[in-house]
């Protein structure tokens, strides 16, 4: 199972540019079709680990972006597009919001100007308009309900309608769901609608190869601007990302170091979404074979287990586990073993980042 990563923005940001340079794709920016591609999660620890345990194979986390090839501009205006969008981004996990910082006079900026505050501005209240247009439906239906709706039912529906009104007035005061204080109740009542600007949300400012020397001040200052909850903003070069993705790890290196870019804009996002995501690593141990996996931090054995496999979920015996630095202070698996440092854990043990789990189970 995949984290999922939906790539929105304006037209011609350079939305495509950087799903490109985070899947390694070739995908024709021309083309206004979907984008879906996977990639590879970085994890350094992999490696290190495949020299202590030697497994056959090494399978690394994938996350997987979807380019929706249109802008969201406008979106909730024509509901054809609104819906098909609506379909490919309700189920993804976060969003990456590219906005455009590159000066290029061949392709026209679709506002007329540079302004990447207003561009950020612009999706959000798109993202709200769709949300607003969910809500609004949602209470029509209520309305309707509510006419022959008896007890607890009438109940749930009132209280449904009061918590849908006090998140439209925030929204029409243009603060996106994802800032509003809902309490954990009320995020599950509204889970199912999976509205768009409830969701976590990276912004990508898209810089070009001429920024470059000033991409950490740049980012530096538009992050103290513009700090908000459940929201990162990380500089990205996408054109040059793009070039370099199509490289070998080792010339894009190079390239890297000669450019003065400490990191690849692939783990720079990653790292930047599991932040924001509140994911965490953890390796399990099966079979010959090492596997990274994304969980979200504070999830217990048993759920870690469920990730892997329903199977492991439901026949769970225990958890044999190691921390990655216990590991690696040891030459092998069985000299851990001989050591005392693999504990076993049951099923509400809370995986910590780094954990190394062998599942017991039986079907
Ligand atoms: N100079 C420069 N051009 C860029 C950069 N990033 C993207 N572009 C160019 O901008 C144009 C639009 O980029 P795309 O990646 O197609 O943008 P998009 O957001 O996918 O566009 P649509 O899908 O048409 O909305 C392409 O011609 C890119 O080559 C950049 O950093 N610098
Ligand atoms: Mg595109």
């Amino acid at each position: 199972m995949s984290v999922d990563i939906g790539i929105i923005g304006l037209a011609k940001s350079g939305k495509t540019t950087i799903f490109n340079a985070l899947t390694k794709g070739k995908a024709n920016t021309e083309s206004l079709t979907p984008n879906i591609g996977m990639s590879k999660v970085p994890e350094p620890r992999l490696k290190m680990l495949a020299d202590v345990l030697h497994p056959k194979r090494v399978v690394p986390a994938e996350a997987r972006y979807i380019d929706i090839g249109a802008s969201v501009k406008g979106m909730a205006k024509d509901e054809a597009i609104s819906g098909q969008l609506l379909n490919r981004l309700s189920s993804v996990e976060a969003l990456i919001n590219v906005v455009r910082a590159f000066t290029d006079d061949r392709i026209p900026h679709v506002e007329g100007s540079l302004d990447v505050e207003r561009d950020i501005a612009t999706i959000d209240l798109e993202l709200a308009f769709s949300d607003l247009a969910i809500i609004d439906r949602r209470r029509e239906r209520i309305n309707i309900s509510l006419k022959g709706a008896k007890q607890p039912e009438r109940q749930s529906l009132l209280h449904e309608q009061e918590l849908l009104n006090k998140i439209k007035a925030d929204l029409e005061k243009e603060v996106p769901i994802r800032e509003q204080r809902l309490t954990p109740d009320e995020v599950r009542t509204i889970a199912n609608y999976q509205f768009l600007s409830a969701k976590p949300i990276l912004i990508v400012v898209n810089i070009g190869e001429d920024q470059l020397p000033q991409a950490e001040t740049l980012e530096a200052e538009l992050n103290s601007r513009y700090w908000r909850p459940k929201c990162r903003l990380i500089t990205l070069c996408g054109k040059l990302e793009m070039e370099l993705a199509q490289l070998d790890n080792s010339d894009a290196e190079g390239f890297r170091i000669e450019l003065g870019i400490k990191e690849s804009g692939l783990d720079r996002t990653i790292r930047a979404s599991y932040e924001l995501l509140g994911l965490i690593s953890f390796f399990s141990i099966a079979s010959d074979e090492v596997k990274a996996w994304s969980i979200q931090s504070g999830t217990n054995a048993l759920k870690a287990a469920g990730k892997i496999h329903s199977d492991m979920e439901r026949g769970f015996i225990r958890a044999e586990v190691i921390s990655y630095n216990d590991l690696m202070k040891c030459s092998s698996l069985a000299e851990a073993r001989k050591k005392g440092l693999l504990r076993l854990e049951g099923k509400s043990y809370i995986v910590q980042d780094g954990d190394v789990i062998t599942f017991l189970f039986n079907i």
